[in-house]
């Protein structure tokens, strides 16, 4: 076992405290899913879960709790990047070590934590964008006015998605009419769609920052009259691939849909493994991801180079 004193010879139960960020989004369930399943009593782990809904502080007073319980790790899925340095220093001192899982920490000092591993959410910003460059050229869009649905202010899977839409509004001359979170759930994805629809009545493409945003910003769009879809007033983009944001990939409702893989537990698993062996895990860990379109117009995109193939929807994807 570890030096942290809850694991000695290694065939004892290992104590995980996970703070997963909340409840908000279908990605975020599947994540929780696959942390559960992982980490089963079967599996040989004692999780403890905590849902901190979508509060920083409830995060740290998880950390705290988890601290004081004397778990063996602590795995973080932090809700934004900043404000982690003093409860992990608290962690440090206490000797366990921390995992952060999904969005990223942004801390003085690296060695706050033991490793990462989750998403390139700028890259998936970037390879959207690119898609619908490529897009609006093959249908001969002639001008691209783009709203940004963003997810929670702050998250990395936020900064990073808002960064591809905006250095690629720039590149390509695209109008960015305006930009406001919908905190990654389909209710404030909704409210924020309809006064969107209010204020701008040339909108041809919304940019929704997850799934959940994208069904809310779908309700909205028909509620108001207009249709979404290749042959509608409004593109609907998303990130996530999660089954239902597929179904309406099939469909048209949503032309693309970037993945971001949620299923972390085997791989949270293999970096405990490995610090369970005294071998010392990536520090920094990127998950592989895929890019699904509705329809087969664009069969490829080049980010920085590099060459992703971009997948149509059809049933057996699903
Ligand atoms: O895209 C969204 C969830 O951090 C990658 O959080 C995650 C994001 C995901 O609420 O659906």
């Amino acid at each position: 076992g570890t030096d942290n004193g809850g694991n000695e010879g290694g065939s004892d139960v290992i104590t995980i405290g996970f703070s997963q960020v909340g409840a908000e989004s279908d990605w975020r369930t599947a994540n929780s899913e696959s942390m559960k399943s992982t980490f089963s009593k079967d599996n040989g782990y004692d999780l403890i879960f905590d849902d901190a809904q979508q509060k920083q502080e409830n995060q740290i007073t998880a950390i705290r709790n988890f601290i004081q319980q004397e778990v063996d790790y602590i795995v973080l899925a932090p809700v934004t990047e900043t404000g982690w340095d003093t409860v992990l220093q608290e962690a440090k001192d206490a000797d366990i070590p921390v995992i952060i899982v999904d969005r990223m920490v942004d801390v003085s000092d690296d060695d706050l934590f033991t490793a990462w591993v989750g998403s390139d959410f700028e890259l998936e910003g970037k390879k959207a964008c690119a898609w619908l460059n490529a897009y609006a050229e093959a249908k001969g869009m002639k001008e691209v006015n783009i709203v940004d649905i963003q997810g929670t202010i702050g998250a990395s899977a936020q900064i990073g998605r808002t960064k591809g839409l905006e250095d690629a509004a720039k590149e390509y001359g695209w109008n960015l009419l305006a930009s406001q979170s919908g905190e990654f759930t389909q209710a404030k994805g909704q409210e924020v769609m309809e006064s969107m629809l209010k204020q701008y009545d040339n909108i041809n493409v919304v940019y929704c920052e997850n799934d959940n945003e994208a069904f809310g910003a779908i309700d909205a769009i028909e509620a108001a009259g207009k249709t979404v879809g290749p042959d509608g007033d409004i593109l609907v983009m998303s990130f996530d691939s999660t089954n239902a944001g597929l179904t309406d990939t099939l469909s048209g409702k949503i032309i693309l849909d970037t993945e971001c893989n949620p299923l972390h537990g085997p791989r949270v698993e293999e970096i405990i493994k490995k610090l369970e062996a005294g071998e010392t895990p990536d520090k920094l860990a990127y998950v592989d991801e895929e890019i699904f379109a509705h329809g087969a117009d664009v069969a490829s995109v080049t980010v920085d180079g590099k060459d992703y193939a971009v997948t149509e929807v059809t049933e057996d994807v699903i």
